[in-house]
This record gives structure tokens, sequence and C-alpha cells, in this order.
């Protein structure tokens, strides 16, 4: 399988899940304002969406959107507890996770706040509506655990990345100790470490 992903894109999180669960993907590299592959090609080939994560299988079919591919991935090794089991309690609850991460936190905050549809009071509010959301994370967050009950899961991923972006754009959360206790938790994972570190290395080439 291939995973296209430009570094510390939203696709990080799909790269954390094949680290954590051993999946082996060949990470092609996406420069995403003008959509060229590393080593040739557009991603526009590969999908019409030209957006990462995008993930090309063995077979050829093309999966994307965040919320699908983390969960694809997740489902191929049930026994990892990345993405609990169809039907139960705990999916649900992940599904609700990703779709919270993906519609209120990622396009609400960071796609409002970057896109160049957006004049300087738009961002402005993007900017402004992050505290919200981080309380509902806050609140949400289990304990000394993770967002969903019995570990560490995809939408952890897709938490984690946004959490890492939001310390490079300024958004400050240090003054909320459950959220910076959650990410010092999910840094310490090797697959996070793994994939975050390869990113940032990326990001300097
Ligand atoms: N709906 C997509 C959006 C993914 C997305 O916004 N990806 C960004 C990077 S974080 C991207 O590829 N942007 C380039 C573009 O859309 O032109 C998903 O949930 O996966």
């Amino acid at each position: 399988m291939e995973l296209f992903y430009s570094p510390l894109a939203c696709s990080l999180a799909s790269h954390i899940v094949c680290r954590e669960a051993d999946i082996p993907v060949t990470l092609r590299r996406v420069t995403l304002s003008t959509k060229e592959i590393e080593g040739g090609g557009s991603l526009f080939d590969i999908s019409p969406k030209g957006a990462v994560p995008t993930l090309r299988r063995d077979d050829g079919s093309v999966l994307t959107e965040g919320p699908s591919v983390l969960q694809y991935l997740g489902d191929l090794r049930p026994a990892s507890g990345l993405c609990p089991a169809f039907g139960t309690e705990e999916r649900y609850r992940v599904i609700e996770w990703l779709n919270f991460v993906s519609t209120e936190m990622h396009k609400r905050v960071f796609y409002m706040m970057f896109t160049p549809e957006s004049d300087d009071a738009a961002k402005a509010a993007a900017r402004a509506a992050a505290p919200k959301k981080l309380d509902v994370v806050a609140k949400g967050l289990q304990g000394d655990g993770y967002l969903v009950g019995g570990g560490f899961t995809v939408a952890d991923a897709y938490l984690f990345w946004w959490l890492t972006l939001a310390a490079r754009v300024g958004i400050d959360t240090s003054g909320c100790a459950v959220i910076e206790a959650y990410k010092s938790r999910c840094a310490a994972r090797p697959g996070v470490q793994a994939a975050l570190g390869y990113e940032v290395a990326q990001t300097a080439r």
C-alpha cells in the first residue's frame, strides 16, 4: 500500500496508525501546493480530491478522507485496539471523535485560519474558536487515558496531529493540564514518535 502524505499535514494521523499497528506502507510525499508527488506524478492522477491522506491499496483501489482511511487501517489490525470492533459502543465513540476533530477542529479552525478564502476577520474568528473546541476535548478525555476508554485509538492519532500543529501555529494549550498530560502520553508512544520524528525531519528538507 502507498500512503500519500505531506509532512505534518493531517495525514500524520494515518502515518501514526501505520507505525502503531506495524502496517507496511510506502510513504509517498506530496507537495500540497502543486500536488506533485516526489519521484514523479501528480496526486490528481491518484485522486480528484488532491488531498492527503490518500491511500492506494495493493489492488490499486484508492481510499480518501482521514476518518475512513484511519478506520480502514485500524481494522486491518483488530488486535491492536486502534479501532474497536464494529457494533460496539467504543466504535461509535471513535466515530464521534473522528467527526468532531474533522469538522469542528480541523476544518472549522485550521482550514479557516489558513485558506486564502478567509479574510483577516475570518482567520481571527477561526483562531478564537479553538478554546471552545479544546474545552470539549479536555472534558471528554478519560482521566489519565485517551479519548475512548480502553486505550489509544485512531481518534487519538487524529487529535494528536491537531494538537501538534496547534502548538506550531501559536494555539496555546499550556494552561490546560489535562491536555498537556494527554499530549505527553501520546508523544511517549513509540509509533507516534516514529511517525512524528520522520515527518519533522522531512520538513527540514
Ligand atoms: N476531507 C479531507 C480533507 C483533508 C485535508 O484537508 N487535507 C489537507 C492537508 S491537512 C490537504 O491535503 N489540503 C490540500 C488541498 O485540499 O488542496 C479529509 O478529511 O481527509
